[in-house]
């Protein structure tokens, strides 16, 4: 029972109740606040004035900072078990479901990035171009800005394709060499050159693939890094005893048997500009040297770029998803062929 004085106990325990319940209210309405704006995740305290917090959410909204929702990563479960997904030197492999593609789209976004692909049609691989492209407007890049350098020695021979907004197409007309070894390795000496005189200008990051392709998945900014290589689908699961290295000490591209991390296709690589200068010069001048003493290393350009490879490591490293063949069947490992080598006759084309 309450007395009759004023204030009495029970009168004072029914105001401080009211205030706990009044100070619970207003706590639950700062904090529903909070939630409302994404950018600004509980629990994060800001320790500052009304004024300051609001420029906070202007400045957070100004920057265009993306919405997405996604799950968290969970560091006790990797998204792939089977496959390695990181080199000793800390580069990722890049497999199907190792990545969220929209987290990248968005970060590659805000930056803008220009994305080069170079491709040559020498000869009578010009026949390749079609499929090529029109597949690359599928898959490749989709939604960032892409400029297509197709090198050729046949420009009438190049239609003209509908292209998506942001993308163009360059046509940079190049001698064709006789030898077809040295029209694949002489791609390295114009691909150096016209980085230097027009790419850099243009582009943020090249990629430089071979023209006998498909792009049948999507291929994004995922490949994206300083510079990348890509696992030949032949011999992701060898030993390097098995590696098809340049195994002769005289050549620039010699490899010793008890080297070497992977084996890298010649069909695929890139990165930022200046690096494919770096990559690009190291094989040409490889490849010159060895000319001088009568050496052809055994796949070309290919044995340069994994000579360089095992030197200079890269950055980033794409699983044979992103370089295909159907010759070497449909392995568990390889949830989906993004980019497939087309069916050729070599006596067909290459003569
Ligand atoms: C492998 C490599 C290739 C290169 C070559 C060296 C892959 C998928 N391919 O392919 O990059 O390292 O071995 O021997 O890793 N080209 C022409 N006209 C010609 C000949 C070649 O345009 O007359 C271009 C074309 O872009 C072609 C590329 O050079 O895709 C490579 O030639 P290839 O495809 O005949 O070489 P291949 O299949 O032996």
């Amino acid at each position: 029972m309450c007395s009759q004085k004023w204030p009495s106990v029970c009168s004072i325990k029914w105001i401080l109740l009211f205030c706990l319940c009044f100070g619970l209210l207003l706590s639950w309405f700062a904090i529903k606040g909070n939630r409302c704006h994404p950018n600004i995740a509980m629990p994060y305290t800001l320790h500052s004035n009304s004024n300051e917090r609001s420029s906070l959410v202007n400045f957070l909204q100004d920057g265009k900072l993306p919405r997405i929702l996604y799950d968290k990563p969970d560091i006790f479960k990797p998204r792939r078990i089977d496959v390695l997904s990181i080199t000793p030197w800390l580069a990722p492999i890049v497999w199907n479901g190792t990545f969220n593609r929209d987290i990248l789209n968005a970060q590659f976004h805000q930056r803008e990035v220009r994305i080069g692909l170079t491709v040559f049609a020498i000869k009578k691989y010009v026949i390749f171009i079609k499929k090529f492209i029109e597949s690359a407007e599928k898959f490749f890049m989709v939604g960032h800005k892409v400029n297509y350098y197709v090198f050729t020695d046949r420009v009438n021979e190049i239609s003209n394709f509908t292209l998506a907004e942001g993308r163009h197409m360059v046509i940079l007309e190049v001698p064709a060499y006789e030898r077809w070894q040295d029209v694949t390795m002489r791609r390295m000496e114009m691909i150096r050159d016209f980085s230097i005189k027009q790419f850099v200008n243009d582009v943020d990051y090249l990629a430089c693939v071979d023209v006998d392709m498909e792009f049948l998945d999507d291929v994004g900014v995922e490949i994206l890094s300083k510079v990348f290589g890509a696992l030949h689908p032949g011999f992701f699961s060898h030993t390097r005893r098995e590696f098809t290295y340049e195994r002769r000490p005289q050549s620039k591209a010699y490899i010793p048997f008890e080297a070497g991390d992977f084996y890298y296709a010649g069909g695929y690589f890139g990165g930022v500009v200046e690096e494919v200068v770096k990559l690009t010069n190291y094989c040409h001048h490889a490849m010159l040297a060895d000319k001088q003493q009568n050496i052809e290393a055994l796949w070309h350009d290919e044995s340069y770029l994994n000579k360089y490879f095992l030197l200079y490591k890269p950055t980033k490293i794409l699983s044979p998803e992103y370089i295909w063949n159907n010759y070497y069947g449909s392995p568990a490992s390889i949830q989906t062929k993004r980019f497939l080598g087309v069916n050729k006759k070599y006596e067909e084309v290459r003569f």
